[in-house]
């Protein structure tokens, strides 16, 4: 495809999802005008050329986006949890609709290949349902009171407008895994999407706002495009939000968490991930060599669950990584809108210099580069960012190793017996995603036992990426805490009641306590 294909692919997707060369970036409850100074300027990763201009939130309207989120609130929380679940369903059946023009949006400005950026969309249509589902289902349990005559039990209740704070990465199916859950709890969801992502968030945003605004629902979703520190720093320190989830990295998690702590808010934090597979000996080899290949080389390596080290038995290590090799060096990089490309670019030129940097850095810590590792350019695409998936013989005590690159870098390491793998892949500070390959019975359960794996996702026989929205996604160590999307992370958005009636007559008091009066 020629460059100008892209033009016009862009100015067609542009077209169908109405967004225009300046939108607003800010809705409460109506789009609103420009009135600060900052405006984001989307650059695609692809070409480098621009697809439109975001204007950014300032503080009053942000004040406006919040008091219409609690305004909101005060209404949707009223109406009955299934209720709000098929209003959600809704939403699901439009993105379904618009699957193609939103993924298509993602592939504009995060420069996901088409596959990728549907499977985003799909991700929301997917929870969406989920959700819908879930408004059934928000159980409570009932206890046997000790007292005679009493009923103890557990209710859960709304807890109020809560705020999303999203990557560029997975510029939209990160909010909805918890906006849909938040919704059919009962909040209302103020969100602040990655700046590097804002055009993503707006193109969303519109599809839900008009399908609520169809469906006379309230508009439970409000957006506010900003610059990250600022409205991280508003929302963080906002005692009306309850909730803050945010996405991103470790050293911006951390502020967030003290910002929200301070306050006794709640956080769910989805930080770095660093995360390794295990290729045992009795692995099946081409699935082995699958799963890690799309682990690393998925979104370019820019996913929290990309594969970034991977350790391999010794007798298969030579093999393993010959083929390995030779699955990268036949790997199509470039325009992710190409069929047959698997390999789109970095964000932006920032994490292209990060990419290069780290590569040099590995190599002067004794690290050993055996493929890629440089920017390249694609023809037709000059402006766009792409670099060749590095892959780099490591020792796992290598500083570097121990920390998250955002790019296609993949480690490798050797061992011999599985307690020395998963010491290995255990001896990094982050814990969101894990796998090992092998056939072997012990040697999974081993890994999947309380001596194995210590992160929050644990895999066998596939890959660290791709995780489903069934489960509950989150990790331990430095990756941060709690949990979104499946299972029962709904409980997160809710606060827990517990509930003590005394039917009788008398007033019998717990552990035998006695207090007559
Ligand atoms: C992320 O990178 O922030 O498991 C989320 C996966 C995707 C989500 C990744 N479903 O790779």
């Amino acid at each position: 495809m020629q460059t100008n294909d892209f033009d016009e692919f862009r100015e067609r997707t542009l077209k169908k999802l109405g967004i225009e060369e300046t939108n607003s970036g800010i809705f409460a409850g109506k789009w609103l005008p420009r009135s600060g100074k900052n405006i984001y300027t989307s650059i695609s990763p692809v070409d480098g050329k621009v697809n439109a201009s975001v204007w950014l939130a300032d503080r009053g309207q942000y004040e406006e986006a919040v008091n219409q989120s609690i305004k909101a609130f005060e209404e949707w929380r009223s109406i009955p949890a299934p209720r709000r679940g098929e209003i959600i369903k809704a939403l699901g059946d439009v993105l379904a609709k618009n699957k193609k023009d939103l993924g298509a949006l993602v592939t504009l400005e995060a420069g996901k290949t088409t596959s990728e950026g549907e499977g985003e969309i799909q991700e929301m249509i997917d929870v969406a349902y989920f959700a819908s589902g879930l408004s059934r289902q928000l159980y409570g349990f009932t206890m046997a009171s000790e007292r005679p005559d009493h009923r103890l039990y557990e209710q859960w209740l709304p807890l109020g407008p809560i705020a999303v704070i999203s990557a560029f990465n997975f510029p939209s199916s990160v909010w909805s895994w918890n906006a849909m859950v938040a919704a059919v709890c009962g909040d209302t969801v103020v969100w602040k999407p990655s700046t590097k992502a804002s055009l993503a968030a707006v193109g969303v945003m519109k599809i839900m706002t008009e399908e609520l605004e169809r469906l006379g629902a309230p508009q439970i979703f409000s957006l506010v495009a900003s610059r990250g520190s600022e409205g991280g720093e508003w929302i963080s320190n906002d005692r009306r939000i309850p909730l803050v989830s945010f996405t991103g990295s470790t050293a911006t998690g951390q502020k967030i968490y003290e910002n929200v702590a301070r306050r006794i808010g709640r956080p769910i934090l989805e930080l770095g991930g660093n995360n390794c597979s295990i290729v045992s000996s009795r692995a099946d080899m081409n699935l082995a060599l699958k799963g890690v290949a799309f682990g690393a080389l998925a979104t370019a390596g820019q996913r929290c669950t990309s594969t970034r080290r991977v350790v391999v038995q010794d007798d298969i290590y030579d093999e393993f990584v010959s083929r390995l090799k030779d699955i990268y060096s036949k790997v199509k990089i470039g325009n992710p809108r190409q069929e047959g490309v698997l390999v789109g670019p970095l964000i932006d030129r920032e994490a292209v210099r990060t990419f290069t940097d780290a590569v040099r850095e590995a190599v002067s810590q004794g690290g050993k580069l055996i493929f890629g590792g440089e920017e390249i350019k694609v023809p037709g695409l000059e402006g766009g960012n792409y670099v060749r998936p590095a892959l780099i013989e490591a020792k796992p005590d290598m500083e570097i190793t121990k920390r998250e690159t955002f790019g296609p870098l993949l480690y490798l390491f050797r061992y011999r017996t599985i307690e020395e793998a998963v010491k290995i892949h255990n001896s990094v500070p982050q814990g969101l995603s894990s796998a090992i390959f092998t056939t072997d019975l012990r040697e999974e359960e081993y890994f999947l036992s309380y001596r194995g794996s210590d992160c929050g996702l644990a895999n066998v026989n596939t890959s660290t990426a791709g995780a489903e929205i069934g489960g509950a996604f989150g990790g331990e160590k430095e990756t941060g805490y709690g949990r979104e999307s499946g299972s029962d992370s709904w409980k997160a958005y809710m606060r827990r009641q517990t509930v003590t009636i005394n039917h009788g007559r008398d007033l019998p008091l717990s552990q035998g306590v006695r207090f007559d009066v």
